[in-house]
Order: C-alpha cells, then sequence, then structure tokens
C-alpha cells in the first residue's frame, strides 16, 4: 500500500497517478486510458471549471474527478419532458405484506461522446464521477428486501450496449454512524470511500452494478425474514462510471429499483455486505497481466471480521472473464459464471461504431452473472478469523476480452459482493 498515499498525492499535485492494480502486488498508473480508440476526437477540455474543494483530501480529490477529468459533463438537470423521478411499481414480492417496489432515477447524468477524450485519454467516458446527492428510498427507517441498477434515457428507455451506452460500473455507499466497509476497515487509506468524501470507517459499499446488472433479491434467493435496515442518519452516495460509444453526448439516468418494507419488522435479521475486489480499496481496475490466453486475478485475503450466515453473491468480470470464484478457508464456497451475449440488449448491432471504441473486441459482452445462494453458495458460515479469497478467471482464448484500438487489452475487474445475515443478537 506504500504507493497508494504517494500516488494520491501525485494526483492531488498532478492529477497524474492514481494507481492501478498490477495483480502481483505493485501499482502502475491508475489514470491511464480503459477503452479508448487511437487519435479520435476532441483535445480534452480543460480543467477552469473544477470546484473548490470543501474540506479534507476526500472532497479535493472528488473535486479533482468531477472538476479535471469529468469537466463539462457529470450531473446536469431534468431535460424537458423526463419522465418522473419517482416510479412507483407493482410490489415485485407478492407474498411479503406490506413490500413496495419503488425505482428511482437517479443524475441525470451527461457523458461525453466519442469524440471527447478526457485529461487521460479516455473518449466517451464518464470516469468514477463520485455524487453525493443521492436520495435513499425512503426518508425514515426501512428494510431493503432487494435492489437492482439500470440505465435509462430520458424517456424512460433501456439504455444499453444495443444503442451504445455502458452502464460500465456503479458504486452505492452509505455513509452513516456505525457504518463500517468490512474489507477496507483497516485500511489507513480506501480511495472509493474518499472519493465520496467518507472513509472505510464512517461509510460502506452496499451495492454496485457493472453493464451485466446482477441484483440483490433476498426474497428470490429464499432468504426470509432478512433485509438490509435503513435509518435515518444513513446518507446515500454514488461513485458512477458511464460509457458512451455514439458520436453525440448523451444524458442517462442511472435507476436503482428497491423492495422495501416500511420500518424494521419484528423478527427481521440485518443484511451486511462484504466487497471483495482484486484492486481493493482503490478503483477496481486491473491491468490485464496477460494479452492473450488465460490468468487469474486475486484479491487480497479477507480475514472475516464479523459472524453471519451467507445470504449469496454475485461476481462481476470484464470481458475475457469466464468466472469468479470465492473460498472460505480453502474451500470453494462461490462459483459465479459469466454469461456473453444471452439478450440482444448486449450485442453491438454497429460494431466499431461511433469511431470504433471496441474495434477489436467482441460485439457479444458480459450480459449475465450467476448468482450463488442457497444450494450453490457451499460455505454456510461466516466466521471471525475465517480466509475469504476471490479469485478472477480470465481466458481470453474462450472469450475476447475489451482491446483498445492499438490492440491492447484495457484494464479488467474481479468484484463480489457477498451479502451476508447478522443473526440479531439473544436477549
Ligand atoms: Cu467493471
Amino acid at each position: 500500500m506504500k504507493s497508494l498515499s504517494l500516488a494520491l498525492l501525485a494526483l492531488v499535485g498532478s492529477a497524474a497517478a492514481f494507481p492501478v492494480v498490477d495483480n502481483d502486488g505493485s501499482y502502475g498508473p491508475f489514470l491511464e486510458r480503459r477503452q479508448t480508440p487511437k487519435g479520435s476526437g476532441a483535445a480534452p477540455k480543460g480543467s477552469g471549471a473544477a470546484p473548490r474543494p470543501k474540506s479534507g483530501g476526500g472532497n479535493m480529490i472528488a473535486g479533482l474527478v468531477t472538476g479535471m477529468l469529468n469537466s463539462g459533463y457529470g450531473r446536469v438537470p431534468d431535460p424537458a419532458g423526463a419522465a418522473p423521478r419517482v416510479v412507483n411499481l407493482p410490489a415485485r414480492i407478492a407474498d411479503i405484506a406490506g413490500s413496495k417496489t419503488i425505482k428511482l432515477r437517479y443524475g441525470p447524468y451527461k457523458v461525453p461522446n466519442m469524440g471527447h477524450k478526457n485529461a487521460i485519454g479516455e473518449a466517451g467516458a464518464l470516469w468514477n464521477y463520485p455524487d453525493q446527492k443521492i436520495d435513499k428510498p425512503c426518508a425514515g427507517e426501512c428494510t431493503i428486501l432487494g435492489l437492482n441498477a439500470g440505465l435509462e434515457y430520458p424517456d424512460g428507455s433501456n439504455a444499453n450496449i444495443d444503442t451504445g451506452m455502458w452502464l460500465h460500473h456503479f458504486v452505492l455507499f452509505n455513509v452513516g454512524p456505525g457504518r463500517q466497509d468490512a474489507t477496507c476497515l483497516n485500511n489507513a487509506t480506501s480511495l472509493p470511500h474518499m472519493l465520496i468524501g467518507s472513509s472505510p470507517k464512517g461509510s460502506e459499499r452496499l451495492f454496485s452494478s457493472g453493464n451485466e446488472r446482477t441484483p440483490a433479491f433476498m426474497p428470490k434467493w429464499n432468504e426470509k425474514n432478512v433485509g438490509y435496515f435503513l435509518r435515518p442518519a444513513d446518507k446515500f452516495a454514488f461513485i458512477v462510471d458511464l460509457m458512451n460509444e455514439n458520436m453525440e453526448d448523451k444524458v442517462v439516468y442511472l435507476t436503482i429499483t428497491y423492495d422495501i418494507l416500511n420500518g424494521h419488522p419484528a423478527g427481521y435479521d440485518e443484511m451486511r455486505p462484504v466487497w471483495f475486489d482484486a484492486a481493493q480499496c482503490l478503483t477496481s481496475e486491473v491491468k490485464a497481466p496477460k494479452q492473450d490466453g488465460q490468468f487469474v486475478i486475486t484479491a487480497p485475503r479477507w480475514t472475516a471480521n464479523f459472524d453471519g450466515e451467507v445470504l449469496g453473491a454475485a461476481g462481476h468480470l470484464h470481458d475475457g472473464g469466464d468466472r469468479i470464484t470465492l473460498e472460505a478457508d480453502g474451500k470453494l464456497a462461490c462459483d459465479s459464471k459469466a454469461t456473453y451475449g444471452g439478450d440482444p440488449a448486449f450485442i453491438n448491432t454497429k460494431p466499431g461504431m461511433g469511431g470504433g471504441g471496441h474495434h477489436a473486441s467482441a460485439t457479444e459482452h458480459i450480459s449475465h452473472m450467476s448468482i450463488c445462494a442457497g444450494p450453490s453458495f457451499l460455505v454456510k458460515t461466516v466466521k471471525k478469523g475465517q480466509a475469504w479469497d476471490l479469485k478472477g478467471y480470465y481466458d481470453y482464448d474462450k472469450y475476447k476480452g475489451m482491446r483498445h484500438e492499438d490492440g491492447a487489452q484495457s484494464n479488467v475487474m474481479g468484484i463480489a459482493i457477498m451479502f451476508v445475515r447478522v443473526k440479531k443478537a439473544v436477549a
């Protein structure tokens, strides 16, 4: 971790080098391109519009990321005629009395076109954009039973790869009293938490989604009487990373559909998230260690720091990824597999469109990650002191990776969020 603080200082000084994990313990430059066509488009805009940081290192970094890397883009007002920001849907959980399903539309966010490169040379990218004004699904006390993310155009229609828009990555944080991030808690610094002006001792990463849009839905996992308890003092925040393969800027809403119950019902256990990441406490990006063939990326070991019962988990990989595993004390616990192009929305209809974001890449992308829950989660308990390991398996012979126009493989990821039931203390 020694290079992290140096890299942060470098960023604050020159915006030059957040670290990207090489997955051998060393760090390369973090602020490097991911999917960028060579030689396309306009020069990056200046950083003149950077808002003044309010206070503290986190806000300063957030200000730099907002102002320098995403200058002129990010959150904008609702366009005229946009669909409502709050949508009450028919309850998805029919058999739990009082459950409500609500879709909140966040942003909207303006995403640059492929002709616009940011300061690190990435075209068409809204880059790890922090947003600290995120509505919760309830103002007081409620219990989240399930949630899933999406991306929509202002009129409410789906935004996906078939129209050149990617929900590349988003992270939902809960910032509040007693909230602690299970896996980054003991790190002196944690970039994702700093980006939203917090720390792993005052917030936790509650949910995340890549473009495959995997839900976390306790009733569907046959887990009853458990949910994430929201409290009035909790505050939500986002890191939003979106990609636009079109030649025009696009305005999109990130959506979260929540299933909630009012209050904290009697007899319900609390759910805790555990975030495994091959680039843990950084921004999840790992430099592809090989250009061809197979490789495995691993997360730093998590030594369990609380007791509970496993509810479920699913992984997140980038193109080229085959599966992600979790092991507890060396025993296979979860094997989450990738499906490619399983839905037309995940297939490029015009490969290479918009200046060729993914010229040399596949037309079919990851559309689904299998969920480990119930019988497919092979270790049932989390116990203090237990060793948890994540491994992300890539196979470029089997699945094409996402390549830059010059042919180099772009950064990869290996993430899994595990949800754990924490039994109410017996009085
Ligand atoms: Cu990702």
